[in-house]
């Protein structure tokens, strides 16, 4: 790709170079001139993925002591492992924004900062997994590859890794279903009732219709996101038609059906209410998910502890030495 030349900052102006920069698809960077609002937009974005990963782990870790063998124990471990990361890169990502680490565990640990929606559902059986690695990671694909475009450098360098280590969550997800599918009666049935329970939530991911979603326009516009909730939604459910007839499950929407004309699918109604409850922090597991992480982080204070005090000697003994 050609890159075009830039004007300088003298020449234009800081808010004329960064429109210049985001028209013509090259990156912002950290040190960059950006509108506030910018700034503020991606903080709030990134670090909510970053405590969606970190919530995310809770669900699936909940099955890591009763995998059905040892192969299917250390490929979950390994996945879960993967989210604790994306969870890192994303925070460092916020942080070159100006925002400390401390700031963004404390929003979330006080309950003032969002997570995504789809960590406050239960997980109480094995096809659990299977469906939150087939329907969650494909949401979360669907909805992050373009993000790999985002104009922020540092989120979207991030999301290519991330991208790539969700599309192996979404493969084993697909296989565990595809193992139990063609397994016995029961298990048919354990896998059927997992994608019911996960379908719908899945959906509601993307977040709300584009009618009643206050911050596309502008983050569109600032090509941080890509493309709307429901264009995503549409995107999902055309990966999922084909996914789901080789698995031999039904998608639960009787309405469901794909309209030539319009080029979409035309689907069943998307529970909002249900939705924005769950954001709202009156979903089946917010209390509990929250109550964890609290847990996790006031007992991991002593190692927050000693790396500090491992970075204080470090610096005291270099000083000594210069
Ligand atoms: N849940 O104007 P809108 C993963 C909020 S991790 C909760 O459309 P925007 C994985 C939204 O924040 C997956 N809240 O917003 C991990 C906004 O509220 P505020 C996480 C939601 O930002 C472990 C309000 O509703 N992925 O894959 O333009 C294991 C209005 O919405 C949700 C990301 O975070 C929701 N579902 O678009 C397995 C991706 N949806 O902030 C898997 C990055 C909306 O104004 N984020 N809200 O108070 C994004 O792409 C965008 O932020 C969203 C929302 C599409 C989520």
């Amino acid at each position: 790709m050609t890159v075009p030349p830039v004007t300088t900052a003298e020449d234009l102006g800081a808010q004329a170079l960064f429109d210049e920069l985001v028209a013509n698809e090259q990156r912002i960077e950290p040190r960059d001139w950006m509108p506030e609002a910018y700034r503020r937009t991606l903080i709030r974005q990134i670090s909510q993925h970053a405590h969606s990963e970190i919530i995310g782990m809770q669900p699936e870790g909940n099955w890591i002591t009763r995998a059905p063998s040892l192969k299917r124990k250390a490929i979950l471990m390994a996945k879960v492992q993967d989210e604790a990361g994306h969870g890192l890169y994303l925070y460092s990502a916020a942080q070159t924004l100006g925002i400390t680490r401390d700031e963004m565990m404390q929003q979330l640990i006080d309950g003032k900062a969002k997570y995504s929606s789809i960590f406050n559902y239960p997980t109480p059986t094995w096809a659990d997994m299977g469906a939150i690695g087939w329907l969650v990671d494909g949401a979360a694909i669907c909805n992050q590859v373009p993000l790999c475009r985002a104009s922020y450098g540092p989120y979207g360098r991030a999301m290519v890794r991330i991208c790539k280590e969700e599309s192996f969550h979404q493969r084993q997800g697909f296989e565990i279903l595809l193992t139990l599918m063609q397994g016995s009666e029961e298990q048919r049935a354990m896998a059927q009732d997992a994608v019911n329970r996960w379908y719908w939530p899945a959906l509601a991911m993307f977040g709300p219709p584009d009618d009643q979603s206050p911050n596309s326009a502008q983050s569109m516009q600032w090509k941080i996101k890509r493309f709307s909730n429901d264009d995503l939604r549409q995107r999902f459910v055309g990966m999922l038609v084909p996914q789901a007839e080789i698995l031999g499950v039904t998608l639960p929407d009787p309405e469901l059906r794909y309209d030539a004309e319009t080029g979409r699918y035309a689907m069943g109604e998307i529970d909002w209410d249900e939705f924005f409850e769950v954001v709202r922090g009156n979903g089946p597991c917010n209390a509990e998910r929250l109550q964890r992480r609290r847990d996790a982080h006031e007992e991991g204070a002593w190692v927050r502890e000693a790396a500090a005090e491992y970075a204080r000697k470090q610096a005291l003994r270099q000083e000594v030495a210069a």
